[in-house]
């Protein structure tokens, strides 16, 4: 019969830290949030400079968002459910990023009607499009339209984009090559909102906008690799490795992450070794799902990985542990391969970082999967709740969303039916859903507020690097009687905060 674990399979919101010494000369601002992504003992490892990552996910990793998040200290992994050339460009894009130089991301073309750049502007949030004789973002430029240039109810938006654009002649611009400084000055001479740069065959290569001069000052937390360009890692998957990572690492990408809900597979394992025995050890490559130690023993063992992924239908677009009956709490799968991890460092001199993915609720319980043992955590409806996330915003009810839906949907799977022309391999079903979450606004503020609190409880647990967090940490089960005795009571709110603000982002749990 089967093996049945005395166990009970259990999640972050059942466990409290207690507090242990906290010293006086210790600061929030002072505590060392770095995190390693590959092993050390072995070799020099790849460090995060903030142990977030975000999920290889269409509605995440885009490349505006990694740039983001790579601005901030963390690392995307931009998703490989879309054509190799496509990732490939998407890796480009952040490694080739000029702070303060933006690639731009709402084009028109001078035949397209007003009605149809309002539908853009509505649906990008940007008010300045750049109109290039193609529509790309890399065409002639020919003008510019803002939403100053034409009134919606008093114009007939019928009319093209021709007839209300600024055209080229009077627009000012830099040419490629331009300093920041210079363009700024520009800017400032002109009264200008936004220069667009382009090269010397008039084709647009970059826009520096007013708004963002604040932003222009370096970013103390930055992840940038040896040449000062902004580091992303890329997702692969275990059918087209052998085409997709010498053209991702051709790109650029610093990191690899093979994505799979059940990375306990001998698909995984011959993927791993493949990319050893053509690429050596000098990439860094993740791996996994895995909730169990014998998962890790597997991959991190006879593979090389280094890095593992430890979650199994948790995700909050996830319905894996319905439909097929596998998956683990989370924080019981954690728990167990942190151990496991601990026990093969002090056994073999490797230490192997784990991620912990998905299911992160709230941003308590980030602060708990770090104190458990996860040396960094992905997540996907956090960062898709962001302006940088890849999809459009969308007014429900007078409230702003934005579409998430899993890599397990149809929707997500569609991509190879346009990429090679044949049927996708047959989805009997799904494993994920399509759904909306609250936008919380731009990704450099929420992740501060998250960070700060984690800094926060570690000067609480009286540890100065994450480290020393998961060794210091001492956490207890709570009792449901416990959880409702740590909420408010019998007290009146009557400015209750608003539900994307709540520390919850969003979701009541
Ligand atoms: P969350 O942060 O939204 O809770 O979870 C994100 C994680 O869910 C991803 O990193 C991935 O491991 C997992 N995921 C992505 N798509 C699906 C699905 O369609 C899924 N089932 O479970």
């Amino acid at each position: 019969m089967a093996t049945i674990l005395n166990d009970i399979s259990r999640t972050f919101s059942e466990y409290l830290l207690l507090p242990r010494l906290t010293r006086k000369e210790q600061r929030a601002d002072k505590v060392d949030l770095s995190a390693p992504l590959s092993g050390f003992g072995e070799k020099a490892g790849f460090t995060i400079n903030v142990p977030v990552v975000s999920a290889c996910m269409q509605a995440v990793s885009g490349a505006r968002l990694s740039i983001a998040l790579a601005r901030q200290g963390g690392l995307s992994f931009i998703f490989c459910s879309q054509p190799i050339e496509s990732q490939v460009e998407m890796v480009r894009q952040v490694k080739a990023h000029k702070a303060g130089f933006v690639q731009s991301d709402s084009n028109a073309t001078a035949d397209m009607t007003l009605e149809q750049v309002i539908e853009l502007m509505e649906s990008t949030g940007h008010s300045t499009v750049p109109v290039t004789h193609d529509g790309t973002a890399t065409g002639k430029l020919e003008g510019i339209i803002t939403d100053k240039d034409f009134w919606i109810h008093e114009d007939d938006l019928t009319r093209t984009v021709r007839d209300h654009m600024t055209p080229i002649a009077d627009v000012i611009h830099g040419l490629d090559g331009i300093s920041l400084r210079e363009a700024n000055e520009l800017l400032h001479r002109h009264k200008k909102d936004c220069l667009p740069v382009v090269d010397d065959k008039g084709h647009l290569t970059a826009l520096v906008f007013k708004k963002d001069y604040e932003d222009h000052r370096r970013h103390p937390m930055e992840l940038l690799d040896e040449s000062k360009r902004l580091c992303v890692g890329a997702a692969i998957n275990t059918h087209d490795y052998k085409e997709r990572v010498p053209a991702l690492i051709a790109a650029g990408a610093d990191a690899l992450c093979f994505d799979s809900s059940d990375g306990f597979t001998e698909y995984q394992m011959e993927g791993i070794k493949w990319i050893r025995e053509n690429f050596g050890t000098d990439i860094v490559i993740g791996g996994g799902n895995i909730v169990s130690a014998e998962g890790f023993d597997y991959l991190v063992e006879e593979g090389g990985l280094d890095f593992i992924k430890v979650g199994i239908g948790g995700g909050s677009i996830c319905i894996t542990r319905e439909q097929k009956g596998i998956g683990r709490g989370q924080a019981s799968a954690l728990l167990e391969v942190a151990e496991r991890r601990d026990e093969y460092y002090r056994e073999t001199g490797r230490y192997i970082p784990i991620c912990s993915d998905g299911g992160l609720g709230n941003d308590t319980q980030i602060v708990i999967a770090l104190a458990m043992g996860a040396d960094f955590v992905m997540m996907g409806r956090y960062f898709a709740m962001t302006e940088e996330s890849p999809t459009p915003k969308t007014s429900i009810n007078g409230q702003m969303y934005k579409p998430y839906w899993g890599e397990g949907t149809l929707r997500a799977q569609n991509w190879q039916r346009y990429s090679d022309g044949m049927s996708t391999r047959k989805m009997v079903f799904e494993e994920g859903v399509d759904a909306y979450v609250p936008m919380v606004g731009p990704l450099a503020e929420v992740l501060e507020t998250t960070l700060f609190k984690l800094r926060s409880t570690m000067v609480n647990i009286g540890a100065d690097s994450l480290a020393e967090f998961r060794e210091r940490a001492i956490l207890t089960l709570v009792s449901e009687q416990s959880v409702v005795e740590g909420g408010t009571s019998s007290v009146f709110q009557f400015n209750s905060k608003s539900e994307a603000d709540d520390g919850n982002w969003g979701r009541n749990s």
